[in-house]
């Protein structure tokens, strides 16, 4: 209900709307191995994210789920809803093929994110499902990632969304002012 009343709002405003999503584990951020995820909390981290999306004039939605099944419902689902996606899949980065054909299916812009850098870690952290099927992944940089996200995205569509315009003004040019 949260989600279609805040969709809806932004869509008035033709706001951009993006969801961000957490995978497993995120939940334990700032409780446990600060050595390698940060000190921040995931509410720490979805405040500055609602806070940067604000000066940015878009809509956000956060979600956390440690289900690999929620996870592909809630990307599902967002057609028709949101603009495009962020996602930090965590461990179902090394995983999952059904997160991945889900991101596929939905063709919705996606932006991968990670706290640490996952290419300086274990070898089994060096291959992600999701890199392929999005439009590019932010590693390293900690909670810092998701607001570079935003922007990225934002970026991204605001250029996709004026080509569109362009696009359509020439088709409604009449043919003669065109030439
Ligand atoms: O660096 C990232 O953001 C990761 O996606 C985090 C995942 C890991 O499996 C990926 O390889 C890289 C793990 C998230 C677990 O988060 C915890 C937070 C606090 C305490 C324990 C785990």
């Amino acid at each position: 209900i949260h989600c279609s009343l805040l969709t809806t709002g932004a869509r008035d405003r033709q706001m951009l709307r993006l969801l961000v999503l957490h995978g497993p584990n995120l939940n334990l951020l700032g409780t446990r191995e600060p050595s390698v995820y940060g000190q921040m909390s995931l509410s720490d981290i979805d405040k500055s994210i609602t806070r940067r999306s604000g000066e940015l004039g878009i809509a956000v939605q956060t979600k956390q789920s440690n289900s690999e099944g929620e996870l592909v419902t809630w990307i599902q689902n967002a057609r028709g809803h949101f603009d495009g996606i962020i996602i930090n899949p965590a461990a179902y980065t090394h995983t999952s093929i059904a997160i991945r054909d889900a991101i596929a299916a939905v063709a919705l812009p996606t932006v991968e994110v990670h706290l640490s850098n996952i290419h300086q870690r274990e070898e089994f952290r060096h291959h992600s499902f999701i890199a392929g099927v999005a439009i590019g992944q932010i590693a390293g940089f900690g909670p810092t990632g998701y607001l570079l996200a935003l922007e990225a995205l934002t970026v991204h569509l605001g250029a996709k969304r004026s080509s569109s315009r362009t696009r359509a003004d020439v088709r409604k040019k009449p043919a003669a002012s065109r030439r």
